[in-house]
């Protein structure tokens, strides 16, 4: 609107006309496709792009076919002109196996060498003809490779001399939603499951299309539709069907399906006396019932299962190990060539072990007595997705078993749907972690990228997507669906460069905004961290919902439920001793790790309280005692959320006034509720150490009674 006022009358009708038919809602998430406005560039593009010749006849050339009518056409704001010869200033797109000999003949050299998802973008002279030839291994890679060049054009990037060759790193890219068949979410804050199973199989949503769309963009090649604390109504023959038509609708985006399985199903809805994997009948009733669901979905993905972890039944129960009961899904679905995912997420309640060493106990020994379409799927830190921890020990610890990284994009710990914090960070930092587990320089995304299995390997994250308007409540959540894509695909990808391009697409590709939004973004995550929990502390949250602090929570039935089994203060200190002198937790890290983390000298601060338990007026690096240290860190989350209101402010003319509003109002929110949290926090620990606040810090604004009266009944995203 800012730069419409300078020009003719006749022309701001128009441009305001149209944006009350293009509400910026944040529905159509980075792909966005606004002209651009700049004449000049405009016009360059339109030069370069006289026509396109698609060469693809998949499902998925039709994909592409309507993606570049929507991309191009918005963009340029000129009609598409397809052209089946070559001609100048073309754009040619095609397939391996459907691409002409004489187009590039080098290029079939190359072509050959290129995996599966790759694709080459290449601007180059044939037969005279200035032209852009984009090529993918498959129609997905085509897919791939159109969405990203899309994205130039977005970004305004120049298109000479483009030498761009691309192939994800990792196989399995996939969005786990923990969607229940009744419509809710656990750990959702954006509304309800996109699911619509009662009115599926013959209403489709045109939201699952666009769902489709923005995954196909940033490289998401597979969808769980399901919760993994599982309903067996799931693998019945009508919700089968349902499935169906949802796996025909994302198959040309290059998306598999995936579902959980209950791995008591043979029991519930086979009616047998038992789901013992080692069972003849059960291990029939897996394998038929795979085989009718690869009659409806023959590229169906597989399952993804939870066991015995949290009261989901699983092969414990029949005295069985975890690797029993994967194996008996894996023989179900090897035939057809379907994978098993089993998470690693288990922790017993009747143990008295650190709930922090109990994944690696239970998986390390069973290394090599898993199926070869297993994967095991792992958190990224041991305990469950805290505003920070350590890289999870079991990466770089199973050599046979291809492990597969579970990152949690729906912000459950992480002040949910109102907080503004890019995860991209967190991501970054755990895949940049070295693991030393073959010697230096073993970080945890190599241990991803070069498993056992080179074509199983990948990344989940929880999605944080629902019915909202804009997809993941607060505008910001979009860039953490976006980030975790683009990891998938490339874990080596820096979060900076990120969080730039979804700016870009997003926003605006002014420099100011860049800038602005961008360090925005780069400081929320640890400014979250400072005022929920600072230097190692995690798992504060209030019980159940996990909305708010409850550090002082030590009355749940399960003692790892309790926050107090987290940060174990008293009087003397804070934190939780996992050295040889506690529970040895260190131990399940390789050597050089151990020398690091094990010494409260040398453990980097932000894990400080994960592995010691420190008194608290020991003397930090900075000199102040840990006590002040603690305090400051809490003022520090209250004023970087203080910054980005102000930073937001700033750039208020450069945004538009719907999703200005939006985000400005969810900072309040925040603002309001990182207060809550070094209030509470800071309330409660001098409960617990009879410390005066350091000079310069100002008292919580209400006792700890009226922190601990505090009741969320209704808050989102509860277990059902
Ligand atoms: O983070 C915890 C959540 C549970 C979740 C569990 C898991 C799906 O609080 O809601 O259950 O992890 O990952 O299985």
């Amino acid at each position: 609107m800012k730069k419409a006022t300078c020009i003719s009358f006749g022309f701001i009708w128009i441009v305001s006309f149209t944006f009350q038919l293009h509400a910026e809602d944040g529905y159509r998430l980075w792909l966005r496709y606004d002209r651009i406005e700049n004449d000049d560039l405009r016009t360059y593009y339109q030069k370069q792009l006289e026509s396109v010749w698609l060469l693809d006849t998949s499902a998925t050339g039709k994909v592409i076919h309507d993606e570049l009518v929507r991309g191009l056409e918005g963009l340029l704001g000129t009609t598409v002109h397809w052209e089946n010869k070559l001609g100048d200033h073309q754009l040619v797109i095609g397939t391996r196996g459907q691409w002409p000999a004489f187009l590039a003949p080098s290029l079939l050299k190359e072509l050959e060498a290129l995996p599966r998802e790759g694709f080459i973008l290449r601007t180059m002279v044939v037969r005279d003809h200035p032209v852009i030839l984009l090529v993918g291994a498959s129609p997905a890679g085509t897919l791939y490779g159109v969405f990203h060049f899309l994205q130039m054009v977005q970004m305004h990037q120049s298109l000479e001399g483009v030498d761009h060759q691309e192939a994800p790193r990792l196989q399995i890219r996939m969005l786990d939603h923990w969607d229940n068949l009744d419509r809710t979410v656990e750990r959702g804050y954006a509304g309800f499951s996109i699911w619509d199973w009662h009115r599926l199989p013959d209403y489709l949503d045109p939201r699952y299309l666009d769902y489709a769309r923005a995954n196909a963009s940033i490289g998401i090649n597979g969808t769980v539709l399901t919760n993994v604390n599982a309903n067996h109504l799931i693998l019945r023959s009508d919700y089968l069907d349902k499935v169906k038509a949802l796996a025909d609708l994302f198959r040309p985006y290059g998306i598999k399906v995936y579902l959980t399985a209950r791995f008591s199903a043979p029991v519930e809805l086979g009616h047998l006396p038992t789901a013992d994997p080692l069972d003849p009948r059960v291990r029939q009733w897996w394998r038929d019932k795979a085989a009718e669901i690869y009659a409806r979905i023959p590229d169906f993905g597989g399952f993804l299962v939870k066991a015995n972890s949290e009261g989901q039944p699983g092969p414990q129960n029949y005295h069985r190990s975890h690797a029993d009961g994967a194996n008996v899904l894996a023989d179900a679905v090897q035939p057809f060539g379907g994978i098993v995912i089993w998470r690693a997420f288990v922790y017993s309640d009747k143990s008295p072990e650190d709930r922090a060493k109990q994944a690696y106990q239970e998986f390390v020994p069973l290394d090599g007595q898993f199926r070869h379409n297993v994967l095991v799927q792992v958190k990224n830190g041991p305990i469950d997705f805290q505003p920070r921890e350590p890289f999870h020990p079991m990466f770089g610890a199973m050599h046979k078993t291809p492990l597969m990284m579970e990152f949690q994009i729906t912000q459950e710990y992480l002040g949910q749907g109102t907080h503004l914090v890019y995860l991209g960070s967190l991501w970054e930092e755990v895949l940049q972690a070295d693991t030393y587990a073959s010697g230096p320089g073993t970080t945890v995304a190599r241990t991803l990228e070069q498993g056992p299995d080179p074509y199983l390997t990948g990344m989940a994250g929880v999605a944080n997507i629902g019915t909202d308007r804009n997809w993941t409540g607060h505008l910001f959540g979009q860039a953490n669906w976006y980030a975790f894509g683009r990891l998938s695909w490339n874990p080596e990808q820096s979060a900076a460069s990120i969080a730039e391009d979804w700016i870009r697409l997003t926003f605006s590709n002014q420099p100011v905004v860049r800038k602005t939004v961008r360090e925005m973004m780069m400081n929320s995550w640890e400014t979250c961290v400072n005022y929920m929990t600072p230097l190692g502390l995690a798992h504060l949250m209030a019980t159940g919902h996990h909305y708010g602090p409850g550090p002082w929570v030590n009355d749940l039935s399960r003692p790892e439920w309790n926050p107090v089994y987290y940060h174990r203060a008293d009087a003397g200190g804070i934190g939780f001793d996992r050295t040889a002198t506690g529970s040895n937790a260190i131990g399940q890290y390789a050597q050089t790790v151990q020398d690091s983390f094990g010494s409260p000298e040398k453990c980097p601060e932000q894990y400080l309280l994960w592995f010691h338990h420190v008194a608290w007026q020991t003397t930090m690096k900075s000199g102040f005692t840990l006590w002040e240290s603690l305090c400051q860190h809490y003022d520090a989350g209250v004023a970087g959320v203080r910054h980005m209101i102000t930073a937001w402010e700033s750039i208020r003319s450069d945004i538009d006034p719907e999703r200005y509003d939006q985000v400005r109002m969810m900072l309040t929110i925040q603002q309001r509720e990182a207060l809550w949290w070094r209030d509470a926090s800071i309330a409660y620990w001098q409960s617990v150490n009879g410390l005066n606040l350091p000079p310069g810090t100002d008292p919580p604004r209400h006792n700890l009674d009226y922190y601990q009266s505090l009741s969320f009944p209704f808050a989102p995203g509860i277990k059902p």
